[in-house]
This record gives C-alpha cells, structure tokens and sequence, in this order.
C-alpha cells in the first residue's frame, strides 16, 4: 500500500474513532495515539526519506493536510463533549429559587432547666439571691458541716462517687448552705438564699430514682427565723408550682443537718386530695426535705445559735417536673430524646 493510501485509511479509521468517543479521555487517548511521536503520522514522515524528490513534497503536504484535519476533527469533538458535559451539570445543579426554605427547628431549654427557673424566679421575687455551688465537694462540706460526721449511719442514704478519699461528686445541695454561712456578713442583714444545681448518687436507676438528678437547697438564717416563717414560705412557693389552692402538709422526718425536720407534701393537684395512682390513692404528694437549721451545724459556720437561727430546704425539681407534666419516668429527661423533649416548648 502507497503511503498515500496508508494515509488515507488512517484518516478513515481516525475520524470514525473520533465520532465515537464519547468521553473526553477517550479523544484525549485517540490524539496521543494517532498524532503523537510514536504515532502513524510520525512514522509516515519517518519514511519520507525513502521517497524520491519528485513524491517526497507531495506526501509531505499530504501528511500534514491529514494531520491538520486530525488535530481540528479532535478539538472539535472536545469542544462538543465539554459542551455536553456542562449542559448536564447545569441540569442536574440548577437552584429552584421558587421551591420553599428548609424550617430551621427552634431548640428548646430543657424542661427540667425551665422547672428550675421557675422556681428560682418564685425565690427571687420573696428577696433570695441565687448562690452557685460546687459539683466535686469535699467530704468536709458534703458531710462533717453538715452534721455526718465520719461513720454516721445516716451517710448511707447517700452513697456517692468518691473522687479520692477526701473528694467527692456531692449528694445533696446543701453543703453550698455552710459555704454561705461561713461567708455571710450578718450585719448588712439575713441571709436569704437558693442553691440549684446537680447532685450525684449511688441510687439504683428506676423510675422515680436517678443516679443524677437536681436539688434546690433553700437557707433562710436571722433573729428569730421559726417553723411558721418555713411553712409560710413553702406554701406560698408550692402554690404557686401546683395551683393557688393546694395545701401543704408538714410530716416529722429525720435529717442531721436540722431539728426538727419535716417532710413536706402537697394536696394532690389531680384529685385534689380524694386519691389516685398520682398520689398513690393518699390525697398527698412527698415533694420535699426541710427542717429548722440544726444549732450544731450554725455553730460551725461561726454562727451564734443563742442568737440566730434559720430553716433549710431541699426540693427536688425532677420529681416537680415529673408530677406537674405526668412524666412516668425519671430517666425520660436524661435520654436526650427530641420526641419527648420537644413536647416542653417553654415560652
Ligand atoms: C436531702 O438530700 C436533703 N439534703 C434535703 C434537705 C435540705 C433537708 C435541707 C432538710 C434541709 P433527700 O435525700 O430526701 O434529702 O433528697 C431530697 C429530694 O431529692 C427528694 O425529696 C427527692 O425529690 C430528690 N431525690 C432524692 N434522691 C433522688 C434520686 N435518686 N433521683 C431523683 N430525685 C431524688
């Protein structure tokens, strides 16, 4: 075959090639392979020195006339599948400007956080200042100041996580109630004051016990603080969380940090006081610990006892939280669980 005819196949079987790539790598392929160095172009040229002098400048310009055409046939078709290519990105990435925005789900502050401010809010109103205690204790505070000396048997309703021997996460609020008296000034007048935050217990997790949960501790001390000042308060502040005509009801308890202590229940906000699976079919709902501040425990804050004394409390917002709203179970407020969280939507 004459170069001239190679030449001519080659030009043949190129563009049919070229027409059928469909992808721009395959017409890169086909450049590097048809017009490359090692290419039949270059080979044809490599062969021209065999030519005579008559045909050699005639397959010369043949040559290159093909590679010319090679070469535009190639960019030519890149050109169309860049062209293809963009079309497509343009269809598939194309902005609906007229299709409605995605609704950003507003968060809520956890219920139990809204049941505390609430009660803060209450305190506040009556002149309490809001003190912040701390969640790692010592066994100082936790227990010794507030009447558990070490060995106590009454430590054991409130095993905890010990950090060291010495150090531990608190069980109860109310080791903030000695941190406060030892640094109150009484003469810039009564110490009035509420404690929230996260306590910390070796409790068995079921539905009504949490081995976390929140306490707010309540202090009052001044000249002449009585019984009737803490039952005054509670009511005023129960009612508030439960309805203006709930009444209150104080039971002889047991805690060594006051004396006497009570327990403090509510009139059923359900039945009212008749009976039902709410208050256990008694008409009354345990809500909190309280009592009058133990002389012992003032005594070791640098309180005179002859000349001060005071009421303490200790709430436990979760079992509101779970009376108020019908939460069957404590743990519900733990799991992070958005179907139950988003039914608190607060203000
Ligand atoms: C106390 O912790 C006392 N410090 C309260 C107190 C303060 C009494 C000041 C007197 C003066 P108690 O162990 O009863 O007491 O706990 C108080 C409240 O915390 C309980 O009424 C209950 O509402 C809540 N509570 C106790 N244990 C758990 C628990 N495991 N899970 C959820 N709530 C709990």
């Amino acid at each position: 075959m004459s170069l001239q005819d190679q030449l001519e196949t080659l030009k043949t079987q190129t563009l049919a090639k070229i027409a059928a790539a469909d992808e721009l790598s395959a017409v890169d392929q086909i450049r590097v392979e048809t017009l490359g160095k090692k290419g039949p172009i270059t080979e044809v040229l490599r062969g021209m020195k065999d030519l005579s002098a008559e045909e050699r400048p005639k397959v010369g310009a043949f040559a290159n006339e093909i590679r010319d055409l090679l070469t535009n046939a190639i960019e030519q078709r890149k050109a169309e599948l860049e062209k293809v290519a963009l079309e497509k990105a343009l269809a598939s990435e194309t902005l609906d400007v007229t299709l409605p925005g995605k609704r950003l789900t507003h968060g809520t502050r956890h219920v139990l956080t809204q049941v505390m401010e609430e009660i803060e809010d209450t305190f506040v109103g009556m002149g309490y200042q809001v003190v912040e205690g701390q969640e790692v204790e010592t066994d100082h505070y936790n227990f010794e100041r507030m009447n558990l000396p070490k060995d106590h048997p009454a430590r054991d309703m409130q095993d905890t996580f010990y950090i060291s021997d010495d150090i531990l996460i608190r069980t109860h609020t109310s080791p903030v109630q000695a941190r406060t008296m030892e640094q109150h000034d009484f003469s810039k007048g009564a110490l009035r004051m509420i404690s929230p935050g996260k306590v910390f217990r070796r409790d068995t997790d079921d539905a009504t016990h949490s081995h976390q949960f929140h306490q707010i501790e309540g202090l009052v001390v001044d000249k002449g603080v009585t019984m009737a000042d803490l039952k005054g308060t509670l009511e005023v502040v129960l009612k508030e969380l439960f309805g203006a005509d709930r009444k209150i009801r104080l039971r002889p308890s047991y805690f060594p940090f006051t004396e006497p202590s009570v327990e403090v229940d509510v009139s059923c906000f359900k039945c009212g006081g008749k009976g039902c699976n709410v208050c256990k079919y008694t008409g009354w709902i345990e809500i909190l610990g309280a009592g009058m501040v133990h002389p012992d425990v003032l005594k070791m804050s640098g309180i005179d006892p002859e000349v001060y004394s005071g009421f303490a409390f200790g709430i436990g917002p979760d079992r509101v939280a779970m009376l108020r709203y019908g939460v069957n179970d404590i743990r519900n407020f733990y799991l992070n669980d958005q179907r139950f969280l988003q039914q608190f939507k607060g203000e």
